[in-house]
């Protein structure tokens, strides 16, 4: 298997895992582009957005919610934060499994942008 976060799914390969359950794993940014940057990712294979089905809306569902426990959790959800996908290479998409970028932390103006 190829795919670097099919590798961390796995524990192939070692992550700073913040969150996981059955379908989900949540684990920070190797490349933090702000002070909190956590990767929330399905344990299913998925390329990006474009390849999403009916059948996953619950998935992405709780891809988000998870986001959002994970923003309590470190308190960022106080003063605000972004949650980004970034779809197909033009985008900036640089791994192909589908990945939501939770970014915060900021103490003072948000910056404009930051991905
Ligand atoms: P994107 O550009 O949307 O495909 O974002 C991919 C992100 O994944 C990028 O911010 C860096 C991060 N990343 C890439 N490889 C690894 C890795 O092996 N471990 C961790 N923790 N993050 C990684």
């Amino acid at each position: 298997m190829e795919c670097i976060f099919c590798k961390i799914v796995n524990k192939e390969l070692p992550s700073e895992i913040v969150y996981e359950d059955d379908e989900i794993l949540a684990f920070k940014d190797i490349n933090p582009k702000a002070p909190v940057h956590v990767l929330i990712i399905s344990k299913k294979h998925i390329g990006s957005v474009n390849e999403l089905k009916k059948e996953d809306k619950d998935l992405i569902g709780n891809l988000i919610l998870v986001a959002k426990n994970m923003a309590e959790k470190t308190e960022i959800n106080k003063i605000g934060y972004k949650l980004c996908f970034n779809v197909g290479k033009g985008a900036g998409q640089m791994v192909n499994h589908l990945h939501l970028h939770l970014l915060g932390g900021w103490t003072e103006s948000v910056p404009k942008h930051n991905i």
